[in-house]
């Protein structure tokens, strides 16, 4: 394939309730929309994860763009590519920028994907009919209102809650839940609000038999979590500081995790992500897929990654109903009882919604 032509759209959506973490707080979803077309004329669609602010990564929207127009679609306009692997080795003298480097990789595995009359699941080596979600809930005002939150989701059928803490929102949290939740799998997201000083807190969650405990520490460290880990009954599992498969690596082999979270936007694309996968499979560390507050087309590739065999874990992938009030594609995702259907129909397996997409567009730029 050759792609000929790319439409960077930045969208705005407004949120249905707002996300807290312990980083901060989003209320609505910002986020850059790529479209890729082929000399064949076949559109792939690809996102990019990069908040409006630096707050979980060092990448934002703005960034995004910026790397896009000015060197990653440069190397990608007009070039012979036969496969998408090969994407990742095209980027490769551009350092990290990960989630600008995955949107476009994105649509391209969209278009080969459609070109060779397959799923994107199938493309990727996927063989999942349905997959297994959870759900993740932001930072709430009150352990009572959280408690009826989480209470909504277990009835809906979500195979795992999992809460965001921080300093003064965490064991007594984690406490009441496991309390009133004897049988439902729990787990909590620190998003890097705790130290190496905090052990002896972070043992304390021990007690209420967590499937894991997501980046407790620093969001560049890999050392301490490996010592803590040491003194953890509950599995770590690491979020932020994992980029590539070079880091899974040094995380699993130092013991700094016994659980990945794979975002694709984070480790830089589905090649990637794959790659990890991989890597994790064959040293039994399981792994999920995380979540970003993803609008359709992003929710759509994580559907995809999600039926590889290694993904044994519920993942973030919630309906697009739990986010937006309309989503960018028809049909929405939708999770019941916790399971999604993969669709079979080739590429992401989602019709984008012009108009809809059009709705949420504040700026848009094309590129020849
Ligand atoms: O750490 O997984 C995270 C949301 C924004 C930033 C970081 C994270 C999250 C979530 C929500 O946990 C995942 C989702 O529902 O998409
Ligand atoms: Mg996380």
């Amino acid at each position: 394939m050759k792609i000929e032509h790319i439409v960077i759209r930045h969208l705005e959506m407004d949120m249905k309730a707002p996300f807290t973490t312990s980083f901060g707080t989003f209320d609505k979803k910002e986020f850059l929309l790529l479209e890729a077309i082929d000399a064949n004329g076949t559109i792939g669609w690809g996102e990019s994860v990069a908040f409006n602010v630096p707050f979980y990564s060092e990448e934002t929207v703005k960034t995004n763009w910026h790397m896009l127009e000015d060197f990653l679609i440069p190397l990608i306009l007009h070039k012979e590519i036969s496969h998408p692997s090969e994407v990742n080795e095209i980027f490769s003298a551009i350092r990290k920028n990960n989630m600008a480097k995955s949107a476009l990789e994105g649509a391209i595995w969209d278009i080969y994907s459609q070109q060779t009359n397959q799923s994107l699941a199938h493309a990727l080596g996927g063989t999942r009919k349905n997959i297994d979600v959870g759900i993740s809930i932001g930072i709430q005002n009150s352990i009572e209102e959280l408690v009826d939150i989480v209470n909504g989701f277990v009835k809906e059928g979500y195979k795992r809650i999992k809460v965001k803490i921080k300093p003064d929102w965490d064991v007594e949290v984690m406490r009441t839940l496991r309390k009133t939740f004897p049988d439902v799998a729990i787990m909590a997201d620190a998003n890097s609000a705790y130290r190496l000083a905090d052990t002896e807190l972070l043992k304390q969650l021990d007690d209420f038999d967590l499937m894991m405990i997501e980046q407790p520490l620093a969001s560049d460290d890999i050392i301490d979590h490996a010592q803590l880990q040491q003194e953890l009954a509950t599995p770590i599992c690491l979020d932020e500081s994992i980029h590539s498969l070079e880091d899974a690596r040094k995380a699993v082999e130092l013991g700094s995790t016994k659980i990945i979270n794979i975002k694709i936007g984070r480790v830089g694309g589905l090649t990637e992500a794959v790659k990890i996968h991989d890597y994790c499979k064959e040293n039994n560390i399981p792994v999920w897929c995380g979540g970003m507050l993803e609008s359709g087309v992003g929710r759509a590739h994580n559907v995809a990654l999600t039926t590889l065999e290694n993904f044994t874990l519920p993942g973030d992938t919630a309906s697009s109903s739990r986010y937006f009030e309309k989503d960018i594609i028809e049909p929405e995702v939708i999770a019941e009882n916790g399971s999604i259907e993969v669709p079979e129909t080739a590429g992401i397996g989602y019709t984008v919604n012009r108009d809809t997409v059009e709705s949420y567009t504040v700026a848009k730029k094309e590129y020849k």
